[in-house]
């Protein structure tokens, strides 16, 4: 069986194929084209017309899929990014390598919206949940799965205190912060 990253690979490849197929349209994106060759013209437009409604249309789709989604409290979306859990409890490693092959990572609050975001699935399932947020080599120096240092936090008072020994972050159904070890299972919330 193909993986859902798949899927969306050829998507992508589908589209991309269409795209090309469309920006070798003759009059559209400025481009003349010769009657001769490609057949009669339509009205100036035409084709952009088209495209415009095509691509209203699918964003419409995308707009009904998405309420109807969060209406059942299966995803949680701040500005451009999407959050969704599996309501299943892992380790570190697996909570991440779930939402790798779903083509995500794991949530990573940036900001106070994002933050609340996650921790309403925290609340939603009353389990404490594993952020996209790993200790570094310098023991207090916590970092986002891509290396980057912090530039928002939320920690408990006195978090994190592990010194080397928890080196996993996760989440209280409050939304506040605690280093802890990566080994315990806690909620898989991806971000998309
Ligand atoms: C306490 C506190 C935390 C630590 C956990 C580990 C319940 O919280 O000391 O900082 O991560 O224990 O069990």
């Amino acid at each position: 069986m193909l993986s859902y990253s798949s899927y969306i690979l050829l998507g992508l490849a589908a589209l991309s194929v269409t795209c090309h197929a469309v920006s070798n349209y003759p009059g559209v994106f400025g481009i003349p084209g010769n009657p001769a060759v490609d057949g009669p013209r339509g009205p100036p437009g035409f084709l952009a017309a088209q495209l415009y409604n095509a691509v209203s249309n699918l964003q419409h789709q995308l707009l009904q899929l998405e309420a109807v989604l969060a209406l059942n409290g299966k995803i949680r979306k701040v500005g451009n990014k999407i959050f969704a859990s599996n309501g299943k409890k892992a380790d570190f490693a697996s909570a991440l390598r779930t939402c790798e092959e779903f083509g995500g990572t794991l949530a990573t609050p940036m900001n106070e919206e994002e933050n609340k975001a996650i921790m309403d699935f925290a609340k939603q399932y009353n389990q404490y949940v594993f952020l996209g947020i790993r200790e570094g080599d310098t023991p207090g120096q916590f970092k986002y799965i891509n290396g980057m240092p912090l530039t928002y936090s939320n920690w408990y008072q006195h978090q994190p205190d592990g010194k080397g020994k928890e080196k996993c972050v996760e989440m209280y159904t409050v939304g506040t912060w605690n280093d802890r070890n990566c080994k315990v299972q806690r909620l898989t919330v991806c971000e998309f």
